[in-house]
């Protein structure tokens, strides 16, 4: 059938607005018409060519939410007409990682959603005859989709689709960094370096948690404003400091008998290995936890010295924020739909599809915090 789409012809180069062809769902798969789709800074980085898995031609997007509309053989877990949220994370409960208990990375079909493929190997979106890659398994770039019946979570009928599909990254990611990945205790300091899609909502996870000091550290100083409005204490820019960033940092969270200072836990929201070093080396001895969000061009690295860690600093890592998709997502729509959580002040620019490109100049010039397509 013919749908319309966003297509990643090349690297580098702004998305092409135009009809493709879509396959129909095969066994264990399901079509999904795409409502709503948020764009992510990773789809960024992904169009840039920064991606060491970025793959051309392809459908981008992976924060959507849309209508099953319908299902392959062997589907029995959603139906025709259920509302649901894609996941680039899938959860198929029976693989050793799923299994595990210990991580939310199912590996039930990351080998070939990294190939840009189906799990049987082939793609569902072709133009003029050529394949075209899907992207982490979503391709919400699209005002229809199909996906394995394992990267779909049910979610209630009465959530909106323009605002939900945010839980599809960045506000799962950012909340769920707090809670599954540093598992942040009531009175806790923090730093969050990046105050973006993702940053906000790590500083909302950690108001949610009953954080006392939250430091939000951005380069852009509207970015002040936008902290506070979801719970940040302090707002730090690093272009206001003289001297070293890290120092002054842990200044600010010395407090009483403890002199040495440093935050309980920090978080990276921007994909920037400088300031994935400053966010460690910012955490307290002994106990502090450096969670490492963002995403970082093919060829970086990150360095620290040992003694950082020898000194009782973690650095750890989070995708999706630690959460189990078909699990965790409807309890998240849950919580925005009884107000527990926010989302719609963060969504600050709705378009339609043909103004896509127009999302991402938003986020180059720092304007926008989510754009959201709306089909
Ligand atoms: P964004 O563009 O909305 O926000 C990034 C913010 O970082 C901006 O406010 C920018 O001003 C700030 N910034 C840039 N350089 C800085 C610096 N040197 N010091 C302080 N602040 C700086 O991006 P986003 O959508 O919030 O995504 C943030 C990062 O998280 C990206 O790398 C994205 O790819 C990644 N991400 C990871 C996951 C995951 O599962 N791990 C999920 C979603 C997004
Ligand atoms: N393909 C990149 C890495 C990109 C990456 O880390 N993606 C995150 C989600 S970002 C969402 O906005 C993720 O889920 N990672 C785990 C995984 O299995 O991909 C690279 O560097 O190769
Ligand atoms: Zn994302």
């Amino acid at each position: 059938m013919d749908v319309r789409a966003a297509v990643a012809l090349e690297a580098g180069k702004p998305l092409e607005i135009t009809t493709v062809q879509l396959d129909g769902p095969q066994a264990g798969e399901v079509m999904v018409e795409i409502k709503a789709t948020g764009i992510c800074h990773t789809d960024e980085f992904t169009l840039s060519g920064a991606d060491p898995e970025g793959l051309f031609p392809a459908v981008l997007g992976h924060e959507g939410a849309g209508v099953v509309v319908d299902v392959g053989p062997g589907v029995t877990s959603v139906k025709t007409g259920d509302h649901v949220i894609p996941l680039y994370t899938p959860e198929c409960r029976t693989c050793p990682s799923c299994l595990s208990r210990k991580t939310n990375l199912c590996t039930a079909i990351r080998a070939t959603q990294g190939q840009g493929l189906m799990p049987d190997g082939s793609s569902r979106f072709s133009l003029e005859g050529k394949p075209l890659f899907h992207y982490m398994g979503t391709s919400t770039f699209a005002n229809y989709t199909v996906l394995p019946e394992i990267a779909v979570a049910k979610i209630r009928e009465d959530a909106p689709f323009d605002k939900v599909c945010y839980i599809g990254c960045g506000v799962t990611t950012g909340i769920g960094a707090v809670i599954n990945t540093a598992q942040v205790e009531p009175g806790a300091k923090a730093i969050v370096f990046g105050l973006g899609g993702i940053g906000l909502n790590v500083i909302q996870g950690l108001r949610l948690v009953g954080a006392e000091m939250i430091i939000g550290v951005d380069i852009n100083p509207a970015k002040k404003e936008w902290g506070e409005r979801f719970g940040m204490t302090h707002f730090v820019n690093p272009n206001d400091v003289e001297g070293d960033l890290v120092p002054y940092l842990v200044d600010m969270t010395k407090k009483g008998a403890d002199q040495i200072g440093g935050a309980d836990y920090t978080f990276d929201c921007t994909g920037n290995v400088t300031v994935m070093r400053q966010a460690l080396e910012a955490c307290h001895r002994g106990w502090g936890q450096s969670i490492i969000i963002g995403v970082a061009p093919a060829g970086a690295e990150i360095a620290t010295r040992p003694f950082q860690l020898v000194t009782g600093r973690v650095w750890k890592g989070t995708a999706f924020g630690g959460a189990r998709g078909r699990t965790d997502v409807p309890r998240i729509v849950d919580w925005y739909m009884d107000g527990r959580i926010e989302i719609d002040p963060m969504i600050t620019h709705t378009m339609p599809l043909t103004d896509i490109n127009n999302g991402f100049d938003l986020m180059h010039a720092g304007e926008s915090i989510r754009s959201v397509v709306v089909y």
